[in-house]
């Protein structure tokens, strides 16, 4: 039996979550992190010397870093369509997926952690402003690739897109002006028609 441990408002836990519901794979999530724990005591940490979250146990086999992850599920379970055998379709499903934890994280998380895990009274204005800025900025190379394909490394859903669309997922939820990006509002359209993504990444965010 495949344990998930880590809260599933967790953009890295949920790429997990997304990925296990995708390829119907069975799962028993077990909360961790933040106001849940767990994560510093010296159980966990011999799972994981980390303490973050998310970490598997895949009947013995341990491993975490979330890309990590969803690449070993992919590869044990849906060899072919998530990670496709193709390199040149597999090589660029995984540059997105550097340059979501690169690129478009680092931009956003001062946006997403100032208007969602800090009190109003304790918000720096300016680095908000200033992500929400570099936000735009670095989802136009997004938008410029997603529009001559449906998905991020061509017209099918690959682990590419799973990083991705947990992120755009915080951008479309936040309570901030946005720039138009067609391809990316497309796209997004598309995974949010999507039943695995509907349940593991479109949750009110916390
Ligand atoms: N590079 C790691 C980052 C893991 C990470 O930063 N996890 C965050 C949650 S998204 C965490 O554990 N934060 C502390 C906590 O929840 O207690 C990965 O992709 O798995």
């Amino acid at each position: 039996m495949l344990v998930i441990w880590g809260r599933n408002n967790s953009i890295n836990v949920q790429k997990v979550l997304w990925c296990c519901e995708e390829m119907a794979v069975g799962y028993k999530r077990i909360d961790a992190g933040a106001a849940f724990g767990v994560v510093n005591t010296p159980e966990y940490r011999n799972l994981n010397p980390n303490g973050l979250v998310p970490t598997i146990d895949d009947d013995g086999f341990v491993l975490w870093e979330s890309n990590a992850i969803i690449r070993y599920l992919a590869a044990k379970h849906a060899a072919a369509s998530l990670w496709p055998d193709d390199l040149w379709i597999r090589a660029s499903a995984d540059q997105w997926m550097d340059w979501q934890q690169t690129m478009f994280w680092p931009a956003i998380r001062p946006l997403f952690m100032g208007l969602i895990r800090t009190a109003p009274d304790k918000r720096d204005a300016r680095a908000i402003e200033e992500s929400r800025l570099k936000t735009a900025e670095v989802l136009r190379i997004l938008d410029s690739q997603l529009k001559s394909r449906g998905y991020v490394a061509g017209d099918a859903l690959t682990l590419g897109d799973i990083p991705l669309g947990c992120a755009i997922w915080r951008w479309m939820a936040l309570p901030i002006d946005r720039p138009e990006l067609p391809n990316v509002q497309r796209w997004f359209d598309s995974l949010a028609r999507r039943p695995a993504y509907k349940t593991s990444v479109m949750l009110p965010l916390s």
